[in-house]
């Protein structure tokens, strides 16, 4: 069976569980990272050097990188489903993928740091502002183009939304200003009624 290393309340961790959970996948989930360690023992490294979550196993076949993992499983599993059969909408999707990891997330993680991982008195509002307007401007990018779209490649849901979701869903639960954008908040709320979103992401942020 599909083994996944990693603590349910990572971001990267619940990108992967939420796609098994849309395939239908069966999968043993081992906890790793921060309070549960393991990461940083030898036999982990062996798997991921980084010492990061999640890692997978899949039989012989070992692969870390969550949204890399999504596309694997996607492409494995999906049958033309998450990820999409057609060239230019499989790239389409694999665009915002990237966007989630290089843009989107590193805007906001610090946002996160600040809010839930650290004493409020030991916060640096530098920081947060500076998160704030960064992470509003990925935000209002996604709004923009959910105008006349249901998700992020068009009228189906794929792997594409899946990254950029997991962080929209940490936007909206962080105590920060949230002005109306209705494209994103349709998306979001649509997103909000699957039942392997909530199982996954919909936990309280630690
Ligand atoms: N680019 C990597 C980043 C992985 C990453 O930063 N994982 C975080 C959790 S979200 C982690 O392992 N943090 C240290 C820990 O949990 O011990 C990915 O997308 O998989």
């Amino acid at each position: 069976m599909l083994k996944i290393w990693g603590r349910a309340n990572s971001i990267n961790v619940q990108k992967v569980l939420w796609c098994c959970k849309e395939l239908n996948l069966k999968y043993d989930r081992v906890d790793a990272g921060n309070e549960y360690g393991v990461t940083g023992s030898p036999g982990y490294r062996a798997l991921n050097p980084n010492g990061l979550v999640p890692t997978i196993e899949d039989g012989d076949f070992c692969l870390w990188e969550s949204n890399v993992i999504v596309r694997y499983l996607a492409h494995k599993a999906g049958n033309g489903r998450l990820c999409p059969p057609s060239v230019q909408l499989r790239f389409d999707a694999e665009r915002w993928m990237d966007w989630q990891a290089t843009v989107f997330w590193p805007a906001l993680r610090p946002l996160f740091i600040q809010l839930i991982r650290t004493p409020q008195d030991n916060r640096d509002a530098a920081v947060t502002a500076r998160a704030e307007h960064l992470s509003l401007a990925s935000v209002r990018i996604l709004d923009t183009h959910l105008a006349g779209r249901a998700f992020l490649t068009g009228s189906e849901f794929t792997m594409g939304d899946i990254p950029a979701a997991v962080a929209v869903h940490r936007w909206y639960e962080l105590e920060t200003h949230h002005p109306d954008l209705p494209n994103v908040r349709r998306w979001y709320e649509h997103l909000r009624q699957r039942k392997p979103f909530q199982q996954t992401v919909m936990i309280p942020l630690s």
